[in-house]
C-alpha cells in the first residue's frame, strides 16, 4: 500500500504568487491533446522557488518571459514542478503539454466519454490538464481557445461567453471563450465532441437575458424537457428567496455518460452524470424526476454558494456543500411537500450520515486532515453540513438568517472563504436588529470539529396537580476515531405535549449548549401525563435515548401536529416490531397496536396527497436498524422485513386493496401530481405479493410493460425478492424494451444483481461480463456492485465469499478508477459490529484489499477501515 503524507488544515498559508489571468489553447488531435497555458504571475513575496501542480503531463516546452527555461532552472518530479528562481517582478509563464484523454479511465481531468471530451476538475483534476497551482484559493480570469476538427467536434465549450469563432484550414475550427468572474481551477470545464443542442430563454428579474442551452447526445433531445424546465424553476427560486440572480448571458448544461458523481458545478457549463439529465415520465420514475429537479438546482444555486464565493482549501468544503445542499432541501420542501421532503431528508441522514458518524471513516464536517480530498466527499460533509446550517436557520428564523445569508455575500464575493468567515456573517448579520443572538456562536462551531452524532438522553417528570411537564436533558457525543473527548455543542431542541386532541399550548425551542438543561413545559391540570413531541422537525441532528411507551408513540403518531414527529412515531414502533423479529420473538402487543393504527389510516385514505401516508407506511432502512442490533445479523434483518411485510400484506389485504382501487385513478396524473398515487400502488404490490396475492403479482407484471416507469420499477422491487415465475418474467420483459438505453438498463442490472438466488454470486459475475456491462461507467459497477452489496444472503455468506468477490472487484475498479474504488471500498465499513465469523470474514477481504497495490485515494480508506 503507497500512503502520501497527509494535508492539514493547521498547515494552510496562501500561495506566494497572484495568478490574475490565464489564457489556454487547447488543441485537440485525433491522437493526443496539446495545451499551451499562459501564467500572469505575481510574486507577493516570499517565494523563493515557484511551485505548479502537473500529473501524467508530457512537457513540450516552458518559457518565461518568452524565452525557453533552461533544463536546469526547472525540475518536474512527484507531480511538482519546480522553477528554480522566478523573477521576482510579474512575469509570463508559458508551458507546453501534451496529455492523453484518449486512454484516461479515471474520468479526472480530461478525458472522453462516448466519443465526447469531457473535463473534470474538482478537487484535483486540473493538474491533469496542465501545470497550475491548483487549489481552490487562486483566482483568475481566464480565456480559453479550443481547437478541433469540426466533423469530430462541431460543438466546443467552455466557461463564459464564447467571443469569437474561427474557422481554419483541413477542416479545423476554433471557439474562444472568456470568463469575466474570476475563478479558480476546480471550476474550469471544457467539451468537446458532436452533441444536439436544446435551447431555451431565460429573463432574470433584472431584465438580463440568458441563453440556456442543455447539450445530449443524437436521440435524447425528447428527454431533456424536465432538466430545462427544472432549471428555469431554480433560477426563478434563487431570485425569489435569495434574491441572487444569475450573473452570465449564457447557462450550458451538458450530459455525459462516463461521471464519477452526479454532477458538477463549473461555471455556466455544468456537466452532469446522464442519469440526472435524461427524463420523462416513461423513462424515469418519479423519484428520479424529483432528484433531477433538485441536482439541476443544487448545481445552479452553486453559482453563488461556491462559485462567486468559493473555499479557501478543501478543508472548507462543507462551506459551499453544506450550504447548498440546505438551498436546494428548501427550494424542494418549497416546490413540493415541505413534510415530506424532511422526512426523506432524515431517513437519508440517519441511514447514511449516522452511519458514517459511527464507523470507523468518520470525521468532521471539516476534517483537521485528509491524504486523499476526494475522499471527502461525503454525506458529514454534505448532509450534516446542511443540517449545521438547518440549525442556524431554526436559531435565527427566516428573516435573521436571510440577513446574514446578504451580509455573506457582501463580504466575500469574489474571494476565497471559510466556514467561520460564514458563520460570522450570518451572526453579524442577523445581530442587525440590536436583538441578542439567541446562543453562543463560538460554542456553535465546534459543530464544524467535532465527529459523530451526538445522544440527547430524556428523562421527565408529571406533575399531574400543576400539569407540568418537567424535562431533564443531558448530551453527550461518542467516541470517534482520532477524537476521544468531545464537547457540548449547541443543540436547538424544539419540543410540544401531544394529548388526545392535539397539541397542547404552544411549541418551545430549548436551546441547549452545555451537557445538561432541564426545561418545564405547561399541560392540562389534573390529565394524565401527554405524550412528549421532542425534536420536532428534526431540529438537531442527534440520537434520541428516551422511554416511550407503546400508548406515547401511538397517540403521537395519531395526534401530533407535526408530519415529522408522527412519523418518526411510527417508526420507532416499526423498528421494535422489526428487531424483535430479528432477534426471534416477536412482539405480538406492539404488532397489533401498528397493524391496527396502519389500519386506520388506510381506511382513512380517498385519494390525493397520498405520498405523507406513503412516507409514514415506508419502513426504517437497514442501516437505522443495524445501528440497535449487537452483534448486527444482516440477514437475521432481511428475513424480518421480508415476514414482516408479508404479515402487513395479509392482515391489512382489504384495505391494501381498496387502497388500490382509489390509487389507480391517479396513475396517468404527470408528475408531480399523482406521485402519491403510485407510490401507494407500489406498496400495496409489494405487501400484497409477499403475502402469496397472485393478483397483485399479476397487476405488477403488466405494469412491466406500461406507460409508467415508476409503476414499473415499482412493480419490478415488489416482484423481485420473490422465487416466483412473474418475477423472472418481469425482469426480462424490462430488458427487453430498455436495453438499448443505457441510463434505464442500469436499473435493470441493480436489480437483477440484488435478487436473492441461490446462484446470486454466479449470476453477479455474469453480469460483469454481459455484452451491455460498461466496465468504464461508474453507474454500471455501482448498479451491479451496489446490487451486489444490497443482495443481503450473497453479500454476506458466512463462508465470506461474498466479502472476498467484492475485495477482488474493487481492486480491479482501482486500477482504472481510484475515485470510484475508494468510494466502493466503504461497504467494508461495518466490518467490527457483525457476529465472530462475518466479523473475521470481512477483515481478510479488507487485508486481501491491503495486500494489493492501491490507489492513494483507496488506500486512505482502507487504512482508516483498518484502525
Ligand atoms: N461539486 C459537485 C460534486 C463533485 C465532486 C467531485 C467530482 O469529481 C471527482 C464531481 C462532482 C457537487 O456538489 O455537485
Ligand atoms: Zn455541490
Amino acid at each position: 500500500m503507497v500512503s502520501a503524507a497527509p494535508v492539514r488544515l493547521a498547515d494552510y498559508s496562501p500561495w506566494p504568487f497572484a495568478l490574475p489571468a490565464i489564457h489556454l489553447a487547447v488543441d485537440i488531435r485525433p491522437g493526443d491533446v496539446l495545451v499551451t497555458s499562459r501564467l500572469d504571475l505575481e510574486p507577493r513575496g516570499g517565494a523563493e522557488a515557484l511551485q505548479l501542480r502537473g500529473v501524467d503531463l508530457e512537457i513540450c516546452s516552458i518559457k518565461l518571459n518568452g524565452d525557453d527555461v533552461a533544463g536546469d532552472d526547472y525540475s518536474y518530479r512527484d507531480q511538482l514542478l519546480t522553477i528554480h528562481s522566478p523573477p521576482s517582478k510579474p512575469f509570463v509563464l508559458e508551458t507546453c503539454c501534451r496529455i492523453d484523454p484518449y486512454n484516461n479511465s479515471s474520468l479526472e481531468g480530461l478525458y472522453v466519454s462516448g466519443g465526447l471530451l469531457s473535463t473534470q476538475c474538482e478537487a484535483e483534476g486540473f493538474r491533469r490538464i496542465t501545470f497550475h497551482p491548483d487549489r481552490p484559493d487562486v483566482l483568475s480570469r481566464w480565456t480559453v481557445r479550443i481547437e478541433a476538427s469540426r466533423a469530430s467536434c462541431p460543438v466546443l465549450l467552455s466557461n463564459g461567453n464564447a467571443i469569437s469563432e474561427e474557422e481554419l484550414t483541413d477542416g479545423r475550427h476554433a471557439v474562444t471563450w472568456k470568463d469575466p468572474f474570476p475563478k479558480p481551477s476546480y471550476l474550469f470545464a471544457l467539451v468537446a465532441g458532436e452533441l444536439r443542442e436544446i435551447r431555451d430563454l431565460y429573463t432574470t428579474a433584472s431584465g438580463r437575458a440568458v441563453t440556456l442551452r442543455l447539450h445530449v447526445e443524437e436521440g435524447d433531445e425528447p428527454y431533456s424537457t424536465h432538466a430545462m424546465e427544472s432549471l428555469k424553476r431554480s433560477m426563478a427560486w434563487d431570485e425569489q428567496v435569495y434574491q441572487l440572480e444569475y450573473d452570465l448571458d449564457e447557462y450550458n448544461i451538458v450530459a455525459v455518460r462516463h461521471f464519477n458523481m452526479g454532477a458538477m458545478e463549473n461555471k455556466s457549463l455544468n456537466i452532469f452524470n446522464s442519469k440526472l439529465v435524461l427524463a420523462d415520465a416513461e423513462t424515469a420514475t418519479d423519484a428520479e424526476l424529483e432528484r433531477i429537479e433538485s441536482v439541476i438546482a443544487h448545481e445552479y444555486f452553486h453559482n453563488w454558494s461556491g462559485n462567486r464565493i468559493t473555499c479557501r482549501d478543501w478543508f472548507q468544503l462543507s462551506l459551499k456543500e453544506g450550504l447548498t445542499v440546505f438551498r436546494d432541501q428548501s427550494f424542494t420542501a418549497d416546490l413540493h411537500s415541505a413534510a415530506v421532503k424532511r422526512i426523506e431528508d432524515v431517513a437519508m441522514l440517519r441511514n447514511t450520515q449516522f452511519r458514517e458518524d459511527a464507523g470507523p471513516t468518520a470525521h468532521p464536517v471539516k476534517p483537521a486532515e485528509y491524504q486523499a480530498i476526494d475522499n471527502f466527499y461525503t454525506t458529514t460533509i454534505y448532509e450534516k453540513g446542511a443540517e449545521l446550517i438547518r440549525m442556524l436557520h431554526t436559531l435565527l428564523g427566516q428573516e435573521r438568517f436571510m440577513r446574514g445569508m446578504a451580509t455573506y455575500v457582501s463580504r466575500f464575493d469574489g474571494t476565497a472563504a471559510t466556514t467561520e468567515d460564514f458563520v460570522q456573517s450570518i451572526v453579524d448579520g442577523a445581530a442587525q436588529d440590536g436583538q441578542p443572538l439567541g446562543f453562543d456562536s463560538e460554542r456553535f462551531k465546534r459543530w464544524y470539529h467535532q465527529a459523530g452524532t451526538p445522544e440527547l438522553t430524556v428523562q421527565r417528570q408529571w406533575d399531574a396537580v400543576k400539569g407540568e411537564l418537567t424535562l431533564e436533558l443531558r448530551q453527550s457525543t461518542p467516541p470517534t476515531p482520532g477524537q476521544t473527548e468531545k464537547q457540548p455543542l449547541v443543540l436547538p431542541i424544539a419540543v410540544a405535549l401531544v394529548g388526545e386532541k392535539g397539541r397542547i399550548g404552544e411549541e418551545q425551542l430549548l436551546v441547549m449548549d452545555g451537557d445538561q438543561a432541564s426545561l418545564t413545559l405547561q399541560g392540562d391540570p389534573g390529565s394524565a401525563a401527554p405524550a412528549l413531541s421532542l425534536l420536532r422537525r428534526f431540529s438537531a441532528p442527534v440520537n434520541v435515548q428516551l422511554e416511550q411507551s407503546l400508548q406515547e408513540s401511538l397517540q403521537l403518531l395519531a395526534h401530533d401536529d407535526d408530519p415529522f414527529s408522527r412519523w418518526d412515531a411510527g417508526q420507532r414502533l416499526a423498528r421494535q416490531v422489526l428487531l424483535a423479529r430479528a432477534s426471534g420473538e416477536p412482539d405480538a402487543t406492539v404488532e397489533a397496536a401498528l397493524i391496527q393504527a396502519l389500519r386506520q389510516r388506510l381506511n382513512a385514505f380517498d385519494g390525493g396527497g397520498g405520498q405523507d401516508l406513503a412516507v409514514l407506511l415506508a419502513l426504517p432502512g437497514t442501516a437505522e436498524l443495524e445501528a440497535l442490533q449487537n452483534p448486527v445479523d444482516p440477514p437475521a434483518l432481511y428475513a424480518a422485513r421480508r415476514e414482516w411485510i408479508a404479515e402487513l400484506g395479509r392482515q391489512l389485504a382489504d384495505p391494501l386493496n381498496q387502497l388500490l382501487d382509489v390509487c389507480r385513478g391517479e396513475w396517468p396524473q404527470a408528475w408531480p401530481a399523482g406521485q402519491g398515487g403510485r407510490s401507494l400502488t407500489g406498496l400495496a404490490w409489494s405487501w400484497l405479493a409477499a403475502a402469496g396475492d397472485a393478483e397483485a403479482r399479476n397487476q405488477a407484471l403488466e405494469a412491466v410493460s406500461g406507460p409508467s416507469m415508476t409503476l414499473a420499477r415499482a412493480a419490478l422491487r415488489a416482484l423481485q425478492p420473490m422465487e416466483v415465475d412473474e418475477r423472472d418474467l418481469a425482469l426480462d420483459r424490462f430488458y427487453q424494451r430498455w436495453q438499448d438505453k443505457p441510463v434505464i438498463l442500469d436499473a435493470w442490472f441493480a436489480l437483477e444483481a440484488s435478487a436473492p438466488r441461490t446462484d446470486g454470486l454466479q449470476r453477479v459475475q455474469a453480469l460483469l461480463e454481459h455484452p451491455r456491462f460498461d466496465p468504464l461507467a461508474p453507474n454500471s459497477l455501482r448498479a451491479v456492485l451496489g446490487g451486489f452489496t444490497a443482495n443481503v444472503p450473497v453479500f454476506h455468506a458466512i463462508d465470506g465469499s461474498g466479502y472476498r468477490f467484492m475485495a477482488d472487484q474493487i481492486a480491479a475498479v482501482d486500477r482504472r478508477n481510484p475515485i470510484t474504488a475508494s468510494r466502493m471500498a466503504k461497504v467494508f465499513s461495518r466490518w467490527s459490529s457483525y457476529g465472530v465469523d462475518r466479523q473475521s470474514a470481512m477483515r481478510q477481504a479488507i487485508d486481501q484489499l491491503a495486500a494489493g497495490e492501491l490507489s492513494s485515494n483507496t488506500a486512505e480508506v482502507v487504512a482508516m477501515l483498518r484502525t
